[in-house]
């Protein structure tokens, strides 16, 4: 049988990375695009990458950017892809408010851009799955979001990644594209990017236990966040595009946890109970460390946002039964995760 084709852009982030490895597991043969940069963009994928001489790789790197349409065209006619997956973005809810017009080409105009050449190209058999997020809800009207809970954006991110949705569903009714919106809440893993609150938490208490940094600096300890593990939400992504039809999906955990307590319970894997005294700024996180307190959390301005999106937690009203939606990860199970890989990378 011919193998399937998908075409990945953000294969170099945390979801492309994990995505990547799952569909060459099933067979596919790997497209992905990668920007220019000047060192290597590509460490999460060490080991799938094949050299480029390499005859029937598995995986195949493309320059492309999301700015640039001639490049998005080009790759995406060459190769025709059955399936693309569009992770692509500026992802960073903090930068967005620095990078407000770049965020919105990239994550917008670059939703736009694909789905574009995939009707130049008459690809009508192409499937698409769109990286919506969380962050397009908001509103602390509501206590648990779903497909049905309205749209309350609250950064330039959120408001790139509303335009993003709603032009994936424009075009799937317009001119009835297979394109999907998987609206996934926060997911991390050992591979998140390093400025993502848990990967910053679980690298600083494994170097503040290895004596190469003395505090964490933090933001918003009361922020709660809906947090998932890479490897099982990548694999609802594929589902999505498996479905006999269409549509917009919530995947979550349903179940919330404060910045605080991701710290506490990082805390608690190396052994250290913290306790907080202090408000707002000058709150501060102390262990008892060989017989003295230690501060080793402090927060601080440089970490709180313009605008914050303060609790988030997701049930869909349909993945049970579409999906037999089942996840392998726990909350403990996450932060075991990232703290041993954390643990044994900063000794
Ligand atoms: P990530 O780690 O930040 O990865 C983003 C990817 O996009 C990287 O490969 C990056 O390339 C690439 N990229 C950025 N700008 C680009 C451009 N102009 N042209 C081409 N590629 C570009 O993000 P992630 O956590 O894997 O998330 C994947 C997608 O899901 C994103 O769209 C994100 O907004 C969305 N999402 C994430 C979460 C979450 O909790 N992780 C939740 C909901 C939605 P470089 O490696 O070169 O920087
Ligand atoms: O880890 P974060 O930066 O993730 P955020 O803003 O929720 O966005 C992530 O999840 C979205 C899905 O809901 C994605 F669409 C998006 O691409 C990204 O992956 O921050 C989480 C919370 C926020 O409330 C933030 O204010 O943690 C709070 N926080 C507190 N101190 C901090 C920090 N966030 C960061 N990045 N750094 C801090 O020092």
């Amino acid at each position: 049988m011919k193998k399937k084709i998908a075409l990945i852009t953000g294969i170099t982030g945390q979801d492309g990375s994990y995505l990547a490895r799952l569909l060459i597991k099933k067979n596919y043969l790997v497209h992905g695009i990668i920007r220019r940069s000047s060192s290597f963009n590509t460490g999460r994928l060490e080991d799938i990458y094949e050299d480029p001489f390499k005859k029937n790789k598995k995986l195949i790197l493309h320059y492309g950017d999301l700015t640039d349409f001639s490049s998005i065209n080009s790759i995406i006619a060459k190769i025709k892809p059955n399936e693309i997956y569009n992770l692509a973005a500026q992802s960073h809810v903090a930068v967005s408010f620095k990078t407000p017009e770049y965020t919105t080409n990239v994550n917008a105009l670059g939703t736009l851009r694909i789905l574009e050449s995939i009707l130049h190209n008459n690809l009508l058999n192409t499937k698409f799955y769109q990286a919506s997020t969380s962050e397009l809800f908001g509103n602390p009207e509501y206590k648990t979001q779903n497909e049905n809970t309205p749209f309350y954006t609250k950064s330039p991110y959120g408001t790139s990644k509303l335009f993003a949705y709603w032009i994936t569903k424009n075009y799937r009714e317009s001119y009835g594209i297979f394109a999907s919106n998987g609206i996934l809440f926060n997911h991390e893993s050992p591979f998140r990017g390093e400025t993502f609150v848990t990967k910053k938490i679980t690298r600083a208490i494994s170097r503040i236990f290895f004596n190469k940094q003395k505090y964490l600096y933090i933001g918003n300890l009361n922020s709660k966040r809906d947090w998932g593990h890479a490897k099982d939400y990548v694999h609802f992504q594929w589902k999505i595009l498996q479905q006999r039809k269409p549509m917009d999906v919530v995947i979550s955990t349903n179940r919330q946890f404060s910045v605080r307590q991701f710290i506490e319970e990082c805390c608690k894997f190396v052994g250290w109970k913290i306790k907080w005294s202090g408000r707002g700024l000058n709150e501060i996180g102390k262990i008892n460390y060989e017989g003295k307190e230690k501060t080793i959390v402090k927060v601080s301005k440089k970490y709180l946002r313009p605008n914050e999106l303060e609790a988030l937690k997701g049930k869909s009203i349909h993945t049970n039964k579409t999906f037999k939606f089942k996840l392998k990860y726990s909350f403990k199970d996450l932060v075991k995760d990232m703290m041993e890989y954390d643990l044994k990378h900063n000794k």
